[in-house]
C-alpha cells in the first residue's frame, strides 16, 4: 500500500458558478453568448483581436467583483491537510484566493498576459489591449495568456505523472467536454485510483468514475473533505 493518500482534483467551470462566475455549457453558459470559434481560437484572435481582448477583459473584471465560494474553501482545508493537488481547466483565481497553494492551470490564467512574437508570459495585471507591447520583445502581439482550443494545454506532464500516482481522483464541476482534460479520469482508472464526480447532474464521463455525488460543489464538496479528514 502506497504512504499517504495522494488526492488529485480536476475542477471545472462548476466549481465557480455558486461564485457567480458562468459556466461555459449550462443553457444561460458564455457558449450560449459568444462563438467560441470568435473569442476562443488562435483564428479568432487572428480575426477580430479587440473582439478577443473585450471579452477577456470583461471576464477579468467580472472576477474582481467575486469570492471563491465554499467548496474552493474545502480544498484549500484539504490541502493543508492531506496530499493534495488541484488540476484547473479555469482560468480565474478563486482557488488561490480560498488558498490553494497547489494548483495547475491547465488552461492558463486570466490573470496572465502572453506575447504572441516571443512566448513570454508575464501577470497582466489590468486589461489587455492590441497596442500594449511586450516588455521582453517590444512587439505589439499581446494576448490572454489562456490556452484556445486547438492549443497545447499547459502542464501536460506534470499532470499526466500526478493522475499516474493518484489514489484519489475526484473531477468537480466540469461536463467533462473537453479534452484531454476529459481522459484524465481514465488514466487514473488505469492506475488503480478511487474516482469520483461531483456534479448537479449526469455527464458524458460519469460512467468512468467509481463513485458519483450530485448536488452543488458548495454543498457536497466540504461535506466530502469532512469525511476524508475524519470530522
Ligand atoms: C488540444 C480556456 C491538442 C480559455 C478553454 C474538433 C475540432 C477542433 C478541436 C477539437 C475537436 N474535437 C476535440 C477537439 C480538441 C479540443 C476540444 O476538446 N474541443 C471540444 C469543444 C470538443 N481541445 C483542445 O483544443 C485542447 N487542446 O486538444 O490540443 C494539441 C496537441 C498538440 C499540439 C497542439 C494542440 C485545448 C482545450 C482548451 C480550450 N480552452 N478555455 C477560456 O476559459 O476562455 S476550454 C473551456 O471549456 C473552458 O476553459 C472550460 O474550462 C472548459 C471545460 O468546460 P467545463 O469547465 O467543464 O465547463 P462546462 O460549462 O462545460 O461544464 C460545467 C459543469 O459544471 C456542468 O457539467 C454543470 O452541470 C456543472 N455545474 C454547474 N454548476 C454547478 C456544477 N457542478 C457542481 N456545482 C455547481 N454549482
Amino acid at each position: 500500500m502506497r504512504g499517504a493518500r495522494r488526492i488529485v482534483i480536476l475542477t471545472g467551470a462548476g466549481i465557480s458558478a455558486e461564485s457567480g462566475i458562468s459556466t461555459f455549457r449550462d443553457p444561460d453558459g458564455v457558449w450560449s453568448r459568444y462563438d467560441l470559434n470568435e473569442v476562443a481560437t488562435p483564428d479568432g484572435f487572428r480575426r477580430n483581436p479587440e473582439l478577443v481582448q473585450a471579452f477577456y477583459n470583461a471576464r477579468r473584471s467580472a472576477l474582481r467583483k467575486v469570492e471563491p465560494n465554499a467548496a474552493h474553501l474545502a480544498l484549500a482545508r484539504l490541502e493543508s491537510q492531506m496530499d493534495t493537488c488541484i488540476v484547473t481547466q479555469n482560468v480565474d483565481d478563486l482557488h488561490e484566493r480560498a488558498g490553494s497553494r497547489d494548483v495547475l492551470h491547465m488552461h492558463g490564467e486570466l490573470s496572465g498576459a502572453l506575447c504572441g512574437n516571443c512566448g513570454h508570459r508575464w501577470p497582466a495585471g489590468g486589461d489587455i489591449s492590441c497596442g500594449d507591447k511586450c516588455p521582453v520583445c517590444k512587439c505589439c502581439r499581446v494576448r490572454p495568456d489562456v490556452v484556445w482550443f486547438g492549443e497545447m494545454p499547459y502542464h501536460t506532464q506534470r499532470i499526466d505523472e500526478l493522475v499516474a500516482a493518484a489514489d484519489i481522483f475526484a473531477a468537480i464541476g466540469t461536463s467533462g467536454e473537453v479534452s484531454p482534460a476529459n481522459s484524465l479520469v481514465f488514466d487514473a482508472a488505469d492506475a488503480g485510483a478511487r474516482t469520483i464526480e461531483f456534479n448537479l447532474v449526469e455527464t458524458i464521463i460519469t460512467h468512468a468514475f467509481s463513485e458519483a455525488r450530485r448536488g452543488p460543489a458548495g454543498e457536497i464538496v466540504p461535506r466530502w473533505v469532512d469525511e476524508l479528514l475524519g470530522y
